[in-house]
């Protein structure tokens, strides 16, 4: 047993059990990425179960425990727990397909189902904070993505369509380094802007335009996130004022940022900013999120959480501001906390860039 799952191991009692079948988990605790696995575990022992299309590539990957190959996974499973006298098992609320749950409860032979969410927090509590490879994966996605920023600085001429922007930035970032893109990117202009996540269109680049381009890189199953708002060729002198507001927030929070704040308390650094200028209505979405194996995970930088921060998330800072039909900010960096602050895993310049 690996010593991640040696952890996750902790919280389970005699006779106790859990599966972990989500993509994102098995990822986590196998290294082995693959769409179809499921891996057991008791206080003691643990195996991965994969299909035939798999397997001989999950033996290569994970060495560390036995990988069978199987047909009925929970029939299956359920027979493997019961003979080491496991009569509760643990399952992924969060994830879980109404099923998936279907297909255990029928082969539960007795074993009492647990959907109470207790796993997924064990599980997202233990991957909120990064250890040293997970870190270099993150880095190097970042590096991946800053590399596109760069390229398609050059490349954002009037005329151009948002798809198209997109693409070009997708195929660069492809073609150097990322093994798939962590998120579909956003490209949205003029009005487009003012939608948090639009989805890019045919809209063409035109003079007097913001261009929000939020975009990343998956690297070594491990993403990174980041957006950065640009003029082309001009802007009004309320354009100019709204990204300087933005920025101010963006900046507040990053400076204030430290292990010990709550994810409320977060939220707030950058809010603030915005509110005492007068847009608080026009940032609706919260300040920032975890990222890791998924693009959003623990922690969260929103009104209301009350969870502390903690020595070696990463997380975004990313407030902004949407004027509905007319234009938006947003900029985004992607940060690791530390004791007394965070470090800035982003380096791309931020200063208002007209093209
Ligand atoms: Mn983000």
């Amino acid at each position: 047993m690996n010593a991640r799952l040696q952890k996750l191991a902790t919280f389970l009692k005699e006779g106790e059990a859990a599966v972990v079948l989500s993509e994102s988990n098995r990822l986590y605790y196998t290294d082995f990425d693959a769409d179809s696995g499921l891996l057991w575990l008791t206080a003691t022992s643990c195996g991965f179960v994969t299909d035939f299309r798999y397997t001989e590539a999950a033996r290569r990957v994970i060495t560390d425990m036995e990988v069978t190959e199987g047909k009925r996974f929970f029939s299956e499973t359920i027979a493997v727990l019961k003979a080491q006298g496991v009569t509760r098992l643990y399952l992924e609320d969060e994830t879980l397909t109404v099923v998936q749950r279907r297909h255990f409860l029928r082969n539960a032979d007795g074993v009492e189902l647990v959907c109470d969410g207790t796993l997924c927090r064990e599980i997202g509590h233990q991957r909120r904070v990064k250890d040293a490879g997970e870190l270099r994966r993150i880095r190097r996605a970042q590096a991946v993505t800053e590399e596109g920023f760069s390229y398609i600085l050059s490349r954002l001429q009037v005329g151009r369509t948002e798809k198209d922007v997109a693409l070009d930035l997708e195929m660069y970032m492809r073609r150097n380094g990322a093994d798939r893109v962590a998120f579909d990117f956003i490209a949205a202009s003029g009005e487009n802007g003012a939608l948090p996540h639009a989805v890019p269109s045919d809209r063409r680049l035109q003079t007097g335009d913001f261009l929000t381009l939020d975009f990343g890189a998956t690297v070594d199953g491990y993403r990174s996130d980041m957006t950065r708002t640009v003029a082309i060729g001009s802007v009004s002198d309320e354009m100019k004022a709204v990204y300087d507001i933005v920025l101010a927030a963006q900046r507040a929070c990053l400076d204030g940022l430290r292990a010990g704040l709550s994810g409320a308390e977060g939220d707030r650094l950058a809010r603030e900013v915005i509110e005492r200028a007068g847009y608080g209505a026009a940032f609706g979405h919260s300040t920032g999120h975890g990222v890791g194996i998924d693009i959003h995970e623990l922690p969260r930088l929103s009104s209301g959480n009350d969870e502390r921060l903690m020595i070696g998330e990463i997380v975004t800072v990313e407030p902004g501001i949407y004027l509905e039909g007319r234009f938006g900010v947003r900029i985004e960096d992607m940060v690791c906390i530390t004791a007394d602050g965070c470090e800035n895993l982003t380096s791309a310049p931020k200063d208002l860039l007209i093209l």
